[in-house]
């Protein structure tokens, strides 16, 4: 324990090692071979990086202790909107309960993750979602040719988009007028994955172009979220193949 002093110190010595070691690797493409001793450091300098880590890890458990406290409280929440919103579901494995007149998704950054919550939610028709910013900086927008993006929607649905909500506590409402599936993203972290779904009334889960195959133009992460997402919904319009 008392020993982090000493090894602190001893482990800047070895990088400035390292680093005048790296230099003089890169700028003699020819010539010397390092020598055992650099390669010595290298090893001791690599082990003691792993100590470092492992706390950092610890750090990062805590964080996710705290993170856990919040999901149950979530939970709780849910609870008693489905309580209210009492339904025919047999199952009761989603939280995508039936439609509802309005809905509330909030746009965050947790812990360098950015999130629509919940990922999927349900509303009538003519109902409204209210996308409220809690952290970080984000948009809502519809997958719809208007946003120069493939048509994630119902036909004939209109398209949305917020642009960029900067400030903690900004609000964006859409009306939803058209039944069906509508996928949506945020433009500055749609490739990290921020996308969400909304249902619509009690759709047809067959010619949703939101619940086919994702367009490949997309890109891996989107079109790996998107069918995620298509998982949950087909398990709550009871669609299964
Ligand atoms: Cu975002």
């Amino acid at each position: 324990m008392t020993s982090t002093n000493p090894t602190r110190r001893r482990m800047l010595a070895l990088v400035a090692g390292t680093t005048v070691a790296g230099l003089a690797g890169c700028s003699s493409s020819g010539g010397q071979p390092g020598g055992g001793t650099d390669t010595e450091h290298l090893e001791e300098e690599s082990t003691e990086h792993h100590g470092e880590a492992t706390e950092h890890h610890e750090e990062e458990t805590e964080h996710h202790e705290e993170e856990t406290e919040h999901h149950e409280e979530e939970t709780e929440h849910h609870e008693e909107e489905t309580e209210s919103g009492h339904s025919h579901e047999e199952g009761g494995h989603g939280e995508i309960g039936d439609p509802t007149d309005q809905a509330e998704v909030t746009m965050k950054t947790e812990d360098g993750e950015y999130h629509f919550a919940p990922h999927v939610v349900r509303v009538t028709v003519g109902g409204t979602v209210t996308f409220h910013n809690e952290s970080g900086s984000h948009s809502t927008a519809a997958y719809h040719p208007d946003n120069d993006r493939p048509q994630l929607v119902p036909d004939g649905a209109a398209a949305w988009n917020s642009g960029l909500l900067t400030e903690q506590g900004a609000t964006f409402e859409h009306t939803f007028e058209t039944e069906g599936v509508y996928h949506y993203y945020c433009k500055p972290h749609e490739t990290l994955g921020m996308i969400g779904t909304v249902i619509v009334g009690e759709p047809d889960a067959h010619g949703q172009p939101a619940l086919e195959d994702p367009p490949e133009e997309l890109g891996e992460e989107p079109r790996h979220k998107i069918a995620q997402l298509n998982e949950r919904v087909n398990e709550a319009l009871g669609h299964t193949h």
